[in-house]
C-alpha cells in the first residue's frame, strides 16, 4: 500500500526548485535546469536550477560579506547556539514532511527515513548547538631559552575557518547535510552546500527550515548542480577557504587537487570496504542478524556497510546460510510503499554499477549464494545478494561496491582475520562478534579503521566521531572532533614589563 503524500509535500515537489544565495531564491546565471528522477520508477520527479560556475562565485561573494560584515559573525555564540537548536527542533517539527521528500528522491523506504535520517539530522543540530558557547582555547605557560627571566601571557583562540564549500553524496542526503552544516555553523563558519545531483530536494527544503530558524541571509547557501561543474568551480575557487566533502575516493583526490590552487583546508569523507568478523563463539542469532544488517542497511548505499563478511571456518555455512536466508526474506519496492524494506538504488548509474560487480564476480568463478541480478524491469532495483568462494585479488573483493551485496570468506585465527580485515586499501569500519571481549578488544586495536563496533553495527550517535583511515579519509565528522576541522587555533603571546 503506498503512503499518501502530505499536501505540503506534494506542494513543495511542484513548486520551482531554485537556487539558495544570500538568503533569496534564485534561479541559475544560466537559466539551466536538471531534473531529479523517482528511482522507484525512472520518471521525472522535479526540475531544479543548476549552479554553475557563476553561481559559485555569487554565493562566495555572499558568503564571504555575511562572514566578514556580520550578523553571524557578531552574534554571541549562545545566540548561534539557539538558532542551530531551533533548526533541529524544526527538522522534527517537519518530520513526516521531510521523510517522504527523502523517501521519494532517494527511494529508501519511508521508515527508515523517519526512524534514521530525519532524527538524526535533528539530533546532530541539537548536539552541534551545545558546543557553539564551548568552543575554548587554552592559557599556555611559556619558558622562552633565549628570553630567561622574562614573563609571558599566552592563550589560544580558537576561530573560524571562514567561507567552507561542502559537497555532500546521495545515499543520506539530509543526514549527509546536517553531517556538515552542524559543526562549520556551531563554530561560526559561512557555509556553501552543494548537495548531489541525484537528490537536492531535502536540503532545498533544508535551506528553507534553516531562513526559519534565523541563520542569517548568506550565512547558509545551497547549490544544487552537478559534480563536474557546481563542484569543482567550488573546490578550486579561491575564495574558499576549506572544502568538506563526502563521496567516492576518486573524486576525493580531484577534490584535493582542486585545493592545491589556494591550499583551502580539506577534509573527505571517503569509500570502504569494510570487514565484518564472526567468531566461533558469537551468538549465533546476533551475528546473523548483525551481518544482514551491515550490508542490506539503505540497500547497501553506505560508506560504512559491512561488505566484506569473514565468519569463523567453523562457522561459515551456517552463519553464510542465515545471512542469505534473511536477504530472500527481504521485500523490495518503492520506498513509499508501507511493505517495502529495501528500495530501489539512487540512479541508474547506480544499478549498472553494482550489476557490472555482479558480472565481474561471475566470470570470475565467485559463487552467488542468493540474489546476483536486477530485481524486475522498472527503477533501479538490485536483489540482496550474498556472495562465497571469493578471492582476495577479485574486483568484488577490493573495491566498494554500494548496493546490497556480501561477499564472505572463511578464517581459522586471530592473526589471520587481523591480516584479511587490513587487507584494503580503505579504514572506515569493521564488526566483531563475539563474546569474548578480550578477543573482541585485541582486533579492534589491530584494524586499522575509524570505527569498531562490537556486538552491534550500523550505531550512529552525534557525539560518537566518524570518519577514515587510509583512503577512507582526511579528517572527522560527528563528535567535538568534528569541530576541529572547522576551526583555526590561533596563539595570542603578549610579553609583561613588569
Ligand atoms: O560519487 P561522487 P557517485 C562511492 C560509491 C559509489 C561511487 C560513485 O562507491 O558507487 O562513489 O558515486 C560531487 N568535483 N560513494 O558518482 O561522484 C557530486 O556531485 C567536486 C561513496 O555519486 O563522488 C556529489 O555531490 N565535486 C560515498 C558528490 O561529489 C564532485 C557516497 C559525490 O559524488 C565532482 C557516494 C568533482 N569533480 C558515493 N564530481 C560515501 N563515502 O558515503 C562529483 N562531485
Amino acid at each position: 500500500m503506498t503512503v499518501a503524500l502530505d499536501k505540503s509535500v506534494e506542494d513543495f515537489i511542484t513548486s520551482p526548485h531554485q537556487l539558495f544565495i544570500d538568503g533569496r531564491w534564485v534561479d541559475a546565471a544560466s537559466g539551466r535546469t536538471f531534473t531529479t528522477p523517482d528511482p522507484a520508477t525512472g520518471q521525472t520527479l522535479a526540475h531544479v536550477a543548476e549552479a554553475d560556475a557563476e553561481d559559485v562565485d555569487r554565493a562566495v561573494r555572499a558568503a564571504r560579506r555575511a562572514f566578514e560584515h556580520g550578523p553571524w559573525s557578531r552574534m554571541t555564540a549562545s545566540e548561534r547556539g539557539r538558532i542551530i537548536w531551533r533548526i533541529g527542533d524544526l527538522i522534527l517539527e517537519h518530520a513526516d514532511e521531510l521523510a517522504q521528500l527523502e523517501s521519494l528522491d532517494n527511494g529508501k523506504p519511508l521508515a527508515v527515513a523517519r526512524v534514521a535520517d530525519v532524527p538524526l539530522a535533528a539530533d546532530l543540530f541539537h548536539y552541534m548547538a551545545g558546543w557553539a558557547t564551548k568552543i575554548e582555547g587554552n592559557t599556555i605557560s611559556l619558558s622562552v631559552p633565549y628570553l630567561p627571566g622574562s614573563a609571558f601571557h599566552a592563550y589560544t583562540l580558537r576561530e573560524p575557518v571562514g567561507v567552507v564549500a561542502q559537497i555532500i553524496p546521495w545515499n543520506f542526503p539530509l543526514l549527509m547535510a546536517a553531517w556538515k552544516l552542524g559543526p562549520a555553523l556551531a563554530t561560526g563558519n559561512v557555509v556553501i552546500l552543494k548537495p548531489a545531483e541525484q537528490t537536492p530536494l531535502s536540503a532545498l527544503r533544508l535551506a528553507e527550515l534553516i531562513a526559519e530558524a534565523g541563520v542569517p541571509d548568506g550565512v547558509v547557501n545551497v547549490l544544487p548542480g552537478y559534480g563536474e561543474t557546481a563542484g569543482a568551480a567550488l573546490a578550486a575557487h579561491d575564495g574558499v577557504d576549506k572544502v568538506a566533502f563526502t563521496g567516492s575516493t576518486e573524486v576525493g583526490r580531484l577534490i584535493v587537487h582542486a585545493a592545491a590552487g589556494n591550499l583551502k583546508k580539506v577534509t573527505l569523507e571517503l569509500g570502504g570496504k569494510s570487514p565484518n568478523v564472526v567468531f566461533d563463539d558469537a551468538d549465533p542469532d546476533l551475528a546473523v542478524q548483525g551481518a544482514a544488517n551491515a550490508i542490506f542497511f539503505n540497500h547497501g548505499q553506505c560508506c560504512i556497510a559491512g561488505s566484506r563478511l569473514f565468519v569463523h571456518r567453523s562457522r561459515f555455512d551456517e552463519v553464510v546460510e542465515g545471512v542469505a536466508e534473511i536477504a530472500r526474506g527481504i521485500r523490495l519496492g518503492p520506498g513509499l510503499d508501507a511493505d517495502t524494506q529495501m528500495g530501489p538504488l539512487v540512479s541508474d548509474e547506480q544499478l549498472r554499477r553494482v550489476t557490472g560487480f555482479l558480472e565481474s564476480g561471475r566470470q570470475e568463478g565467485a559463487r552467488t549464494v542468493t540474489g546476483g541480478e536486477r530485481h524486475g524491469d522498472q527503477g533501479y532495483f538490485v536483489q540482496p545478494t550474498v556472495i562465497t568462494d571469493v578471492r582476495p585479488d577479485m574486483r568484488l573483493v577490493r573495491e566498494e561496491i554500494f548496493g546490497p551485496v556480501v561477499v564472505a570468506s572463511p578464517f581459522s585465527d586471530l592473526d589471520e582475520i587481523a591480516a584479511q580485515a587490513n587487507d584494503t586499501v580503505y579504514g572506515l569500519g569493521a564488526g566483531i562478534w563475539t563474546r569474548d571481549i578480550s578477543k573482541a578488544h585485541a582486533l579492534a586495536g589491530r584494524i586499522r579503521a575509524g570505527t569498531i563496533w562490537i556486538n552491534c553495527y550500523n550505531v550512529f550517535d552525534a557525539a560518537l566521531p566518524f570518519g577514515g583511515y587510509k583512503q577512507s579519509g582526511w579528517g572527522r565528522e560527528m563528535g567535538h572532533q568534528a569541530l576541529d576541522a572547522y576551526t583555526e587555533v590561533k596563539s595570542v603571546c603578549t610579553q609583561l614589563h613588569t
